[in-house]
């Protein structure tokens, strides 16, 4: 049987490993039509390099999926020792990065093929070409090399999902992706792709062109059936970027579950405006089905950076949002961003305010901090250029690119050292999660320790007091934040 060999490489950090779904994704039509297909997970497997290697052999292609970022420095390492030992079989990239920025990715020589978008049909169409003997020159979404050149072919439109297979969850390790989160054994799971948004920020404007396709309900409610029954799962993580875009199938997915008593909590991403205009009995009907947490982006508690970055919801919208989940019993899990093209300082202020804001409306919320850095393909990429960053002009180049690092040359490095310390601990002590809340009720010195921090830093945000912050000094000094 023909065999295709998928990578998954390593990130930098991780913590919880969730399931490969992109490549659960890429595979599920390479089985259906007829090929042997070998996922090997580099963040469960350790050593990984043998295991990929040992893989590779006698594949029609090695496929990796890749994020800009870390997950680049150890792709183009696999990359490179595949090529080394099996000079003959074309290693193809796919995923966010390669897709926003082929050319640069198929410059080097140990990468024969990008697929850009989404990979279902193009993987498959390459693995017929490659067994065939056939030109794969023509398949919608794949950039080759012509003479070591490379070709770039149009960004492919986004194609319907309901006419894939089912996400495959048998060719992966299932136990070592039940994550304690939501539920003890929490799976990721994606029911749609896409977004009609387009937030200066996210790359997925540009993957997407703004569309969104979704699964039926019907095959949605009788995957998480499965999940649910044959793999003990008790939560479920949407990873779609937006799962509330259509009101009718969300309503269709909630009746389905809560018609076939199916019991486990879920989370999923919403816009706060999205949630909003839900119906009352929509938003209940949410609730009962089973929903325990959104993600929420909130972003910033400045009007005009939410203008700037074309978020199209109001800080009202927020503090609203904030009392729906209360009043439903769902917490809320609100993200903010700073370091937008021209944010005056005062910002941080606005959104300490509208923080302040939501607690004073519900006690079961998160916010995580984020620092602004210019994605390939978000909408800011070319003000970020504008404005002095400079990308990175090799692949390797990119690996660099993580979000603790300054790449807006518009900021002012003490204010970034500033935003890290409050995003990083201040904040986040402030306002504790569940997670963070567990921690600071167990008995003990750690919990003594967890419980002075969140007075201390409460105190601190409260005074807008930053000045001598040893404890946040020490904590990084030790490694990481919370
Ligand atoms: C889950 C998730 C994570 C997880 C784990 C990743 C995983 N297990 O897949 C964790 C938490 C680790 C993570 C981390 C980060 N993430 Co993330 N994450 C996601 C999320 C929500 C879901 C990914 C997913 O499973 N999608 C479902 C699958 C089916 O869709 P897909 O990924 O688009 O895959 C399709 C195509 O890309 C393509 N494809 C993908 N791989 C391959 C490989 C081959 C060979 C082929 C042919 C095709 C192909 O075909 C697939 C099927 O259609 C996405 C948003 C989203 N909904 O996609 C963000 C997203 C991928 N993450 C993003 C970012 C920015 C990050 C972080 C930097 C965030 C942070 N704050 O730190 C980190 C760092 C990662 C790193 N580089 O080290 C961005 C990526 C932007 C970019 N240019 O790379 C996204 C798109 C969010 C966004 N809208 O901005 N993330
Ligand atoms: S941030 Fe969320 S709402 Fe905005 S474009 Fe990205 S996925 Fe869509």
């Amino acid at each position: 049987m023909s065999k295709v060999t998928l990578v998954f490489p390593r990130l930098k950090r991780e913590s919880n490993v969730w399931a490969p779904l992109p490549l659960q994704a890429v595979a599920a039509p390479l089985i259906a039509d007829g090929f042997e297909v070998e996922l090997v997970d580099g963040r469960v497997i350790n050593p990984h390099l043998p295991k990929i290697l040992a893989a590779a052999r006698g594949s029609l292609y090695v496929g990796l999926s890749v994020m800009t970022g870390w997950q680049i420095s150890d792709a183009v390492s696999v990359s490179r020792a595949i090529k080394e030992a099996y000079p003959d079989i074309p290693v193809v990239w796919g995923g966010y990065h390669a897709s926003m920025l082929p050319e640069q990715t198929l410059a080097e020589n140990y990468i024969d093929y990008v697929i850009r978008g989404q990979g279902q049909i193009a993987a498959t169409e390459l693995a017929r070409c490659l067994r065939d003997g056939t030109s794969p020159e023509g398949i919608t979404g794949l950039c080759y090399k012509v003479d070591g050149k490379p070709v770039i072919t149009e960004h492919p439109k986004l194609l319907e999902v309901d006419q894939f297979p089912s996400t495959p969850y048998d060719i992966i390790d299932i136990e070592k992706y039940m994550v304690p989160d939501l539920g003890t054994r929490t799976m990721k799971y994606f029911s749609s792709q896409g977004c009609p948004f387009g937030c200066g920020f996210c790359a997925e404007t540009s993957m997407y062109g703004r569309g969104w396709v979704g699964f039926s309900p019907e095959r949605v409610v009788d995957d998480l059936e499965r999940l649910v029954n044959d793999y003990g799962v008790n939560a479920i993580d949407f990873a779609d970027t937006n799962f509330f875009v259509s009101k009718k199938r969300v309503h269709a997915i909630c009746e389905k579950i809560i018609e076939r008593g199916l019991k486990f909590t879920w989370a999923a991403d919403v816009r706060t405006k999205q949630f909003i205009d839900f119906p009352a009995e929509l938003r209940q009907l949410v609730y009962d089905a089973g929903c325990r947490r959104l993600l929420l982006g909130a972003e910033s508690g400045s009007q005009a950076a939410l203008e700037q970055i074309g978020k199209q919801t109001t800080v009202d919208d927020t503090l609203h949002v904030s009392r729906i989940c209360d009043r439903l019993g769902i917490i809320a899990r609100f993200t903010t961003m700073f370091g937008f093209p021209g944010e005056p300082e005062k910002d941080i202020e606005a959104t300490l305010r509208m923080i302040e804001g939501i607690k004073a409306i519900n006690e079961n919320f998160e916010v995580h901090g984020f620092f602004f850095a210019p994605y390939p393909g978000a909408p800011l990429y070319d003000e970020a250029v504008r404005l002095g960053f400079k990308p990175p002009e090799t692949l390797e180049g990119w690996a660099d690119f993580d979000l603790t690092r300054l790449h807006t040359p518009w900021v002012d490095p003490v204010y970034k050292e500033k935003v890290d310390m409050i995003i990083d601990f201040y904040m986040p002590f402030a306002s504790p999660g569940p997670e963070l809340k567990q921690k600071m009720a167990a008995g003990g010195p750690k919990g003594y320790a967890y419980r002075s921090m969140h007075k201390l830093a409460s105190w601190r945000v409260g005074k807008r007091d930053f000045r001598v912050p040893i404890e946040w000094q020490l904590k990084k000094r030790r490694g990481g934040g919370k």
